[in-house]
């Protein structure tokens, strides 16, 4: 909590004191793409370099997407804000479907980035070259307004403090976001003398939203006289601690748990009220639906839900009042922390006869074996195919993966074949889905978590939109040795899939063809990766897969190499 105790540094520029501010802050990396904008800041670090400070620490990274995936990837495992600075008005573009990503998975970050010089002449710092013109906008927050919760320019030195202490605050308050500040090369460049600050920063704890008691009553009455209760559950998980009270008031009420497009690791999947990925078969006869931390709990358009089913949506913004359009029924919401109100909903549970909830936790149990049977049977029914099943690769990673693997996936990653048992075991792509985060944020889990073993998977669209090169860079220079699994389908299988499903007696399906889908001829992925000293290899064959998994992995384990595996596999 703060003491209000404050410090004093003698700086030579508004950039040094900015520094010294993050680092008192605690920021960690600072990823950076820089540009004639960041001259005070490029100084200042190489200041706090000769004296030693290494934190934050700069990691130059080649291309904004993968900077700000890299930083989403480190706070989707710590829970802790990084830095980002882009090149003004061009680099922020470049940044935008990361920040989409990062903005709707409630990521809280602190964008930021340079602002063309604001002076013609006149001051040190003022526009002497001849993009400062023509990159000035009237508005360059407004290039991505609509995914940030602030946005500010730093004006002035006196108010540096005050600005980032702010944006701190509002990005990390729930539910959170991005913050983002320009910062006009002028004022960075400004001589100061010393920098005073609050050591702590401003305010104490902000504590969990609590839900209302008496709305928690209620929920609690309608699960425990539930005759068919059903959890549906996406990113709850995303506070480790809420996986644990979601065990303890699935058990209590012997409710089912599915995870539906899960964004991280909600329930271990080995628990036996675990039943998969799909609410369609439950749905139509729960009587209540639990929704926690969804934002999309089912497809209205595909499965029905019992017309008379009492719908509890649970979460830090149950309504996703940020989304223009969702309107699932509503009994009741629960606004407020997902772990705080699932321990509620717990505790207020009624006594229900043992008998009945002994009864259903056993037939839940019994659903969930005969699920990983068949999911088991599916893949081992497509072992010795090739091309290469993706049933059956997903099973392989899932086997290959050790108690210190984390699987940052991005689409193609069967879940049914892949255990997820630990909290920060698995993560999946935001909820926005703009392509090319997996690679990474893989690398932004490995910076955080240098002893795991991370593992992306990745569509080849997917890794073409990752922006291999830059990654690749970023890994090989700040020694982050991931394995990338790309599941190459030779197109983009999901716009093929879609297109199907929307016209199955159409033009493409009678012609085999599907226009604007196809990425073949695919060049040899597994090349790029070697001409960055990495390992990499085209796996063709079904039995290939398990050995060449293990063959990835030691280059990447014993090897400190990142890796690459083209493993061809079939289309849908
Ligand atoms: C930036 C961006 N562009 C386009 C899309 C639309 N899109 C969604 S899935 C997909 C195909 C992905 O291909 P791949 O990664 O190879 O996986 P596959 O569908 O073949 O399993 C595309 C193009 C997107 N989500 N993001």
């Amino acid at each position: 909590m703060s003491d209000g105790r404050k410090t004093s540094v003698p700086v030579e520029t508004t950039a040094q004191a900015y520094l010294e501010l993050l680092r008192a802050r605690g920021f960690e990396y600072f990823f950076g793409n820089a540009g004639t904008d960041f001259g005070p800041l490029v100084d200042a670090f190489a200041k706090f370099a000769a004296e030693g400070k290494d934190k934050p620490r700069p990691i130059t990274v080649p291309h904004e997407f993968v900077a700000v995936s890299m930083a989403h990837g480190v706070t989707m495992c710590t829970g802790r804000p990084q830095v980002v600075m882009a090149h003004t008005i061009v680099g922020t573009a470049n940044c935008a479907g990361a920040l989409i990503n990062a903005a709707r998975a409630n990521i809280p970050l602190f964008m930021t980035a340079g602002r063309t010089p604001l002076v013609e002449a006149g001051l040190l710092g003022a526009r002497d070259l001849y993009i400062h013109w023509a990159q000035e906008a009237y508005d360059q927050a407004g290039i991505i307004r609509e995914f940030l919760k602030w946005d500010y320019e730093l004006r002035n030195f006196v108010q540096l403090e005050a600005v980032v202490d702010r944006a701190l605050a509002v990005a990390t308050s729930d539910p959170q976001g991005i913050a983002y500040l320009t910062l006009p090369r002028e004022v960075l460049a400004e001589p100061q003398t010393t920098f005073r600050f609050a050591v702590d920063g401003p305010g104490g704890p902000r504590g969990r939203l609590q839900p209302d008691p008496a709305l928690v009553e209620r929920a609690a009455a309608l699960l425990t006289t539930a005759e068919s209760p059903l959890l549906i559950a996406t990113s709850v998980g995303r506070d480790a601690a809420t996986v644990e009270a979601l065990v303890a008031l699935s058990e209590a009420l012997a409710i089912p748990v599915v995870e539906f497009n899960p964004t991280h690791v909600n329930f271990p999947t080995s628990h036996p009220h675990h039943l998969g990925f799909d609410p369609a078969p439950f749905l139509e006869r729960a009587d209540v639906v639990l929704v926690a931390e969804s934002d999309v709990p089912w497809f209205p358009a595909r499965m029905s839900a019992n017309p008379k089913a009492r719908v509890i949506h649970l979460g830090g913004d149950p309504l996703f009042v940020r989304y223009p359009i969702r309107t699932f029924p509503a009994a009741l919401n629960l606004q407020g922390d997902a772990a705080s109100t699932l321990r509620a909903l717990t505790a207020a549970a009624l006594d229900r006869d043992r008998g009945t909830l002994a009864r259903r936790s056993a037939a839940l149990h019994a659903e969930h074996e005969s699920q990983r049977a068949a999911w088991r049977s599916a893949a081992l029914a497509v072992q010795a195919e090739s091309p290469i099943d993706f049933e059956w690769l997903s099973r392989c990673i899932g086997e290959a993966a050790s108690e210190e693997t984390v699987l940052v996936n991005e689409y193609d990653l069967r879940l049914t074949q892949v255990d997820r048992d630990r909290s920060g075991c698995f993560f999946s792509h935001s909820p926005a889905g703009c392509l090319g985060w997996g690679v990474s944020a893989a690398l932004g889990v490995k910076l955080a978590q240098p002893h795991k073993t991370v593992i992306a998977t990745v569509g080849d669209g997917a890794y073409i939109f990752s922006v291999p090169t830059a990654a690749h860079m970023v890994s090989t220079v700040y020694n982050l040795p991931i394995l990338v699994v790309i599941f190459n389908n030779g197109c983009w299988g999901a716009v093929r899939k879609t297109t199907a499903a929307l016209f199955p007696k159409g033009w493409a399906v009678k012609t085999g063809e599907f226009p604007l889908s196809d990425l073949t001829p695919a060049p040899a992925y597994e090349k790029i990766v070697e001409a960055h000293g990495g390992y990499g290899e085209r796996v063709e064959r079904a039995e290939q897969v398990r050995p060449a998994l293990q063959r990835a992995l030691k280059a990447v384990r014993e090897e400190g190499r990142q890796a690459v595996l083209n493993v061809i596999c079939k289309r849908d």
